[in-house]
């Protein structure tokens, strides 16, 4: 279904919620607002299937209709593995596990309806934020990062990936403006687009490139590597 959430003009535009007008339309508004999103939840597949260890847990944390989830799915081929994936918005989790449960598959998933923070992280292999802190409070986040840090295996990975603000006003003017284009040219009017940013505005707070780096490294992580970049939009995986 198309995302026509924002087309018609509003009098007050209220705070974006992942609820069930936005999970009705999600893969079509995520496809059209950020770039590279296919190419990065194969990605997650492809890493998962390399850094999956037997007898360990992966996690989708944030994980919507569970695209990054079913690409795991198709990599992860490590012995005894289960995938937990977990949403706090009940239409996400309600469409995710039926996603889930249409595919046959040799990874067991369970679906969890929680905020994420009260999920136990144990025994991590691979675990994915794939745009998931960002709507999260900055002041939780480091505790956040912590504990991922803590419940993996040595030789785990955390795939991170957040929309970043530049440091610089004119830097982030310019990425700003590229993703807008993005916007534009997949079928977003302005009026669509500058009603969806006030909505986001209180909700999805983004941070700098290295204010990331500075928190994976203040958990413990070694090695953080950028290895997707697109406009405002970025992916890193940092190894334990
Ligand atoms: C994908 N990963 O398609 N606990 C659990 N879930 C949360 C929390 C929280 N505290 N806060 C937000 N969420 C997905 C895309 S979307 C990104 C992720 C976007 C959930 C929220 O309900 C939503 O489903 C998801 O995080 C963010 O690969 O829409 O830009």
């Amino acid at each position: 279904m198309k995302d026509a959430i924002y087309s018609q003009p509003r009098k007050q535009v209220g705070d974006f919620r992942f609820d069930e007008s936005v999970a009705e339309v999600f893969p079509d508004m995520i496809q059209r607002s950020i770039p590279g999103y296919d190419t990065i939840v194969d990605a997650i597949g492809q890493l998962a299937g390399k850094y999956a260890q037997s007898n360990s847990t992966l996690y989708d944390l944030g994980c919507s209709l569970g695209a990054a989830s079913m690409a795991m799915r198709r990599y992860v081929s490590a012995e005894n593995c289960q995938l937990v994936a977990v949403d706090n918005s009940p239409a996400m989790v309600e469409r995710c596990e039926r996603h889930i449960n249409g595919f046959k598959s040799d990874l067991p998933v369970q679906v969890i309806c929680d905020d994420l923070q009260n999920v136990d992280i144990h025994d991590a292999s691979v675990i994915v934020m794939n745009f998931t802190l960002q709507f999260i409070a900055p002041e939780q986040r480091q505790t956040i990062i912590n504990r991922l840090y803590q419940g993996l295996k040595p030789g785990g990975i955390l795939i991170l990936s957040e929309k970043l603000r530049h440091n610089t006003q004119a830097g982030n003017e310019l990425i700003i403006d590229l993703h807008h284009e993005f916007k534009r040219r997949n079928g977003y009017s302005e009026l669509e687009i500058s009603q969806k940013r006030t909505a986001l505005e209180n909700v999805m707070l983004i941070d700098d490139f290295a204010t990331h780096e500075e928190r994976l490294t203040h958990a413990g992580f070694s090695d953080t590597v950028l290895w997707f970049k697109c406009f405002n939009f970025a992916s890193f995986v940092a190894i334990k």
